[in-house]
């Protein structure tokens, strides 16, 4: 019951979390103008949340299953609809978790061996687990009622609490082990965590590198960012150095987990926008120099673009952005993931 209990928080938290991440990546329309720029490092703690409770969530199913192995080969299969109803559910479950957890865990290790779309088929399963855990709650519900009855427990206590106790441990080993990846303090233990911050240029991970992208130097020679508005204009890095500069602090937080805080400076996306005579409450079209790659092109609403944290950043602690990093040009945002903060920017387009 213990172990069902924080399973059911992790799912929860995992589920909430995943939603969050979901709408400011793919808001419906209606939503688009209400997505929040502050707190700047909010999808930094969501989604530092989301990948925590679900490497939790992968020792608590574990555990679970463990406990109530015997009674997944019971016969006969059923004894009554109502039985039958409920073991269903309980396959439901069983079978949306292990998959949500198990596509997670591999696309934080980066590696995709699977023909579907990850996000879609991991925000549609995250929608059945949901379901079939209020289904599960509510079959058991008079069971759960019982158990808060119950005044004392009974005989194997000691068992049980060496049981909890073994499982707190292994959940606390794997989050000590990960959480650094994107909770500073910790930063010395993430011996799990697949990308350690540390391992970086400039202090930055890198997910996507320039080589992977099919950007070198050579293609970013003789660059010119081109703006398209009411008055397009092109302009080159030289240009962009003599603009009047901002340095903000900002996170980069990747959706599989990893976040770290950096120094950006460059030119406010705003002063870009309003030199092409955008109106106020544009939003904004980026595309990058990448030849191919699901984060070419990417959307930005107005509130992101007004924003005076929101760079066109063309240094990154301070140095020249790296080749890896984004050079010439990317962009850097307060509040967004990581998969919008686009590198090697060659457009932005007034929408
Ligand atoms: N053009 C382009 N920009 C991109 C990506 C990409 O694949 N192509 N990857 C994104 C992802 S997934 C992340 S987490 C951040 C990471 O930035 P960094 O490599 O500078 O740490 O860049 C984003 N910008
Ligand atoms: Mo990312």
């Amino acid at each position: 019951m213990a172990i069902g209990r924080w399973l059911g928080a992790a799912i929860v938290v995992c589920f909430l979390t995943g939603l969050i991440s979901h709408v400011l990546q793919h808001p419906p329309g209606w939503m688009t103008g209400l997505l929040p720029t502050r707190p700047v490092w909010g999808y930094r703690l969501t989604q530092g949340l989301h990948v925590a409770s679900g490497l939790a969530a992968i020792v608590l199913v574990m555990a679970k299953l463990w406990t109530v192995y015997p009674r997944l080969f019971e016969w006969p299969p059923f004894r009554s609809l109502a039985h039958l109803v409920e073991r269903l559910t309980i396959a439901l479950l069983v079978a949306a978790t292990v998959f949500e957890l198990f596509t997670g865990l591999i696309n934080i290790l980066q590696w995709y061996p699977w023909p579907f779309s990850f996000t879609q088929a991991h925000f549609a399963v995250g929608w059945i687990v949901a379901g079939s855990l209020l289904l599960h709650l509510a079959v058991k519900a008079p069971l759960i009622r019982a158990h808060w009855r119950k005044k004392t427990s009974d005989v194997d206590a000691a068992d049980r609490r060496a049981l909890l106790a073994g499982v707190g441990a292994a959940v606390g080993v794997v989050t000590l082990t990960t959480a650094g990846q994107s909770f500073t303090p910790l930063r010395a233990f993430t011996l799990l965590a697949p990308r350690s911050p540390d391992l970086a240029t400039q202090g930055v991970p890198v997910n996507r590198t320039a080589a992977a992208a099919r950007v070198s130097h050579a293609s970013a020679d003789g660059w010119a960012l081109e703006v398209t508005g009411p008055r397009p204009y092109r302009i080159t890095l030289a240009e962009l150095n003599a603009l009047p500069q901002r340095r903000v602090r900002l996170p980069i937080a990747c959706v599989e987990g990893w976040s770290v805080n950096a120094w950006w400076s460059g030119v406010p996306i705003g002063d870009l926008l309003e030199r092409a005579g955008a109106p106020p409450g544009s939003a904004l079209r980026v595309t990058s120099l990448e030849a191919w790659g699901y984060y070419r092109v990417m959307e930005m609403p107005a509130q992101y673009a007004a924003d005076p944290q929101t760079l066109l950043a063309l240094r990154l602690n301070d140095e020249v952005l790296s080749l890896d990093h984004g050079y010439p040009a990317r962009i850097i945002a307060p509040n967004r993931p990581g998969v919008l903060q686009t590198k090697w920017v060659s457009r932005l387009e007034v929408r």
